[in-house]
């Protein structure tokens, strides 16, 4: 018929926006509870109740919020360099970002990690990873400084990882990417892959104290995609859990090709077996080579040491290690409840989310429950670990957090929707919607045995209509739920730095009174330190300067510096004398082609500048620190190479003279 052939590309049209809008959440914009904002407020002046650490994916760095304001405390550098803040930038810092491929400015951070004992956390530290350049970093909640760095070899793709055991015994890594070990000529095919290509898992070992960090030892194990992970708590503590995905181990269009297998596989790992085995010595020592950076408070100065062995575990042959269990289908979230019963797997295209009992899987083990093995390993009948499924919760589940009360909530990035569900009965409870696209979420303390569920926050990947339009990219954002009653209840949006991806919240009060507040200057150790302005001076050694300077409120000294020549690599060591909190000071020079350097009291920072052609060039403090900060500069003379201008400098006493000998 005529009449509806014309109306076929309508009824398609309306169709297709059917189908395209059944994926944005219902009432979008107008979900927002009634006292939303009494229940978001923080009163100018007072502070807020929780840090939420937040991690800045491909901007490489972590941001600190404080909950439930959303206020943006600081950004923390981790992975890349930070001009705000001179890290990367000036000589000190410089070492944080070395790897075993030199010098890496710029890395992918997904997932934090705060320090536990036993099993609740202590806000000593956090944990980072970097997925690109596989590293995992150690940030000190006292400075919130990165510490200490340490890269990860024979992985690729650093994203089952920082993940911590509940006395922080380790700080553990999965690798997403499978590839050759290190230390074979990984010059091999690509559709080599079945053969040749090899998951490594790492647990680093953190240090009670101090928190330092070492590969204790690693596991090799099948050749999948690693891609979460959570340890064992609780009656579960002494394991840990990863979701694989891959299992098809393709090496090509893995969207397809990974994606075959009805199930992949949540890999259990028996760490405590796995220490035995290190004691009985069956670990192989492998040579590798990898990065350790440590930043030292005292010396205020990093360093990079290159290591060069690794001990290796093979899975396959040390036997009751690894368990796999059978998970539908592309796993990603591996979530353990606050108990340690039950783990959580979200399979990103499964209908459905299956939960297992520890207890069951423990069983499981003991009764020889299995369905054959998969690459060596036992692969453990799914209904024998099976404490049961969520049915029907959303569309593309992703990650879980625990309030403590018995409920579990999941993300779903395609439904756009956080799903509150029961953990003993698998019932769903409540759901609301998410602006848009979430990925994973936060409760403080949701990962922990001691969860504080207040609040829930989703952590967004696209934000559409939520915002101000600013160009082609939209800000990424996270948005806050009152989650104490029965049904969540959006409370407020924020927007994050970069992409947020996992998060961490935890009450204000285990860190607030912990925080330095300046650096004592008789415990500064920086070989080019300057304790007071008496010792300030300028050295040349060829073509090499060294300017010991320091700065105070409101002068640097020396501020008058004569004798430079063309050519010249000088390095200006400044050191700030401020004992007190809150004020540092910034040093910059014309033409500098690094970063600023932002001194903390009683710390001493070095920039590294060339002297480029004779002239005047003048340095400055960048950081507003008093009332005369403006006047806080001084100059530096750069004459021709080779000449003879004789090397000066001086504060206050370079006074004009009236027999100019030369003027311009
Ligand atoms: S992963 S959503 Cu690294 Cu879920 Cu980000
Ligand atoms: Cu120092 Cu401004």
């Amino acid at each position: 018929m005529k009449y509806s052939k014309q109306l076929l590309p309508i009824f398609l049209l309306l169709l297709a926006a059917i189908i395209f809008n059944s994926c944005k959440p219902k009432n979008a914009g107008s979900a927002v509870s009634s006292d939303a904002a009494s229940k978001s407020y923080v009163a100018p002046g007072k502070y807020d109740e929780f840090y939420n650490f937040v991690s800045g994916g491909f901007s490489g760095q972590m941001s600190v919020y404080g909950l439930p304001s959303g206020r943006l405390l600081k950004v923390v550098p981790i992975f890349s360099v930070d001009p705000e803040k001179g890290y990367g930038y000036s000589e000190e810092t410089k070492p944080m970002l070395n790897t075993s491929h030199g010098f890496v400015p710029w890395d992918d951070q997904h997932h934090l990690d705060l320090s536990q004992t036993n099993g609740e956390i202590d806000g000593r530290w956090i944990f980072a990873n970097a997925n690109n350049t596989p590293r995992v970093a150690r940030v000190d909640l006292t400075t919130f400084r990165t510490s200490e760095i340490i890269e990860l070899p024979n992985s690729a793709g650093n994203h089952s990882s920082p993940f911590i055991t509940e006395n922080t015994e380790y700080v553990v890594a999965g690798t997403r990417f499978s590839v050759p070990p290190d230390d074979v000529n990984g010059d091999v095919p690509i559709n080599s892959y079945k053969q040749n290509f090899k998951g490594y898992i790492s647990f680093i070992s953190v240090g009670k104290e101090d928190g330092k960090m070492d590969i204790a030892f690693q596991l090799k194990c099948p050749g999948v995609n690693f891609d979460l992970s959570h340890a064992g708590k609780g009656k579960s503590h002494g394991w840990f859990f990863f979701s694989c995905y891959n299992s098809e181990q393709a090496n090509t269009l893995l969207e397809v090709n990974a994606s075959q297998r009805d199930k992949d596989f949540i890999m259990a790992v028996n760490w405590k077996k796995a220490e035995e085995y290190l004691k009985a010595g069956k670990g192989r020592k492998q040579s590798v080579k990898y990065a350790h950076n440590v930043y030292n408070e005292k010396s205020h100065t990093a360093t990079s040491e290159i290591k060069t062995e690794v001990t290796v575990l093979d899975v396959s042959e040390l036997k009751d290690i690894c368990y796999m269990i059978p998970c539908p289908k592309s796993p990603h979230g591996c979530d353990v409840d606050p108990t340690g019963e039950y783990i959580v797997g979200s399979g990103k295209l499964a209908a459905l989310i299956p939960v297992f009992s520890f207890t069951k899987m423990q069983k499981a083990i003991a009764d020889k429950a299995y369905d054959g093995e998969y690459e060596g390993i036992p692969v453990i009948k799914y209904e024998s670990a099976l404490h049961g499924e969520v049915k029907k919760p959303g569309l593309g589940p992703l990650h879980t957090e625990f309030d403590g009360r018995g409920n579990a909530y999941t993300t779903f990035f395609v439904s756009s929707e956080v799903v509150k569900w029961s953990i003993q009965d698998l019932k769903v409870l409540d759901r609301v919607p998410t602006y848009y696209s979430v990925g994973h979420l936060c409760i403080p303390g949701g990962d922990s045995k001691k969860p504080n569920g207040k609040y829930l926050i989703a952590y967004n990947k696209i934000t559409k209509d939520r915002y101000l339009p600013t160009g082609p990219e939209l800000a990424q954002s996270a948005q806050l739920y009152d989650i104490s009653g029965e049904k969540m209840q959006l409370i407020l949006d924020f927007p994050t730095i970069g992409e947020p991806h996992y998060a961490q919240a935890v009450a204000a009060d285990l860190i607030k009174n912990k925080s330095v507040k300046f650096f004592k200057i008789e415990e500064n150790t920086n070989p080019y330190v300057s304790k007071g302005e008496g010792t300030t001076k300028v050295v040349r050694a060829g073509n090499k300067v060294d300017v010991y300077m320091t700065c105070i409120r409101s002068h640097f000294s020396p501020d008058n510096i004569e004798g430079i020549r063309a050519g010249d690599e000088v390095y200006f060591h400044v050191t700030n004398l401020e004992q007190d909190w809150d004020v540092p000071h910034g040093f910059a020079i014309k033409g500098a082609n690094t970063g600023e350097l932002l001194i903390m009291p009683g710390e001493t920072q070095t920039l590294k500048w060339i002297a480029e052609k004779p002239g005047i060039f003048p340095f400055y403090c960048t950081d507003f620190c008093s009332a005369l900060h403006q006047e806080m500069q001084g100059y530096l003379r750069i004459s021709p190479a080779g000449s003879n201008v004789p090397l000066t400098f001086s504060t206050g006493t370079n006074m004009p003279k009236a027999d100019t000998t030369k003027t311009l």
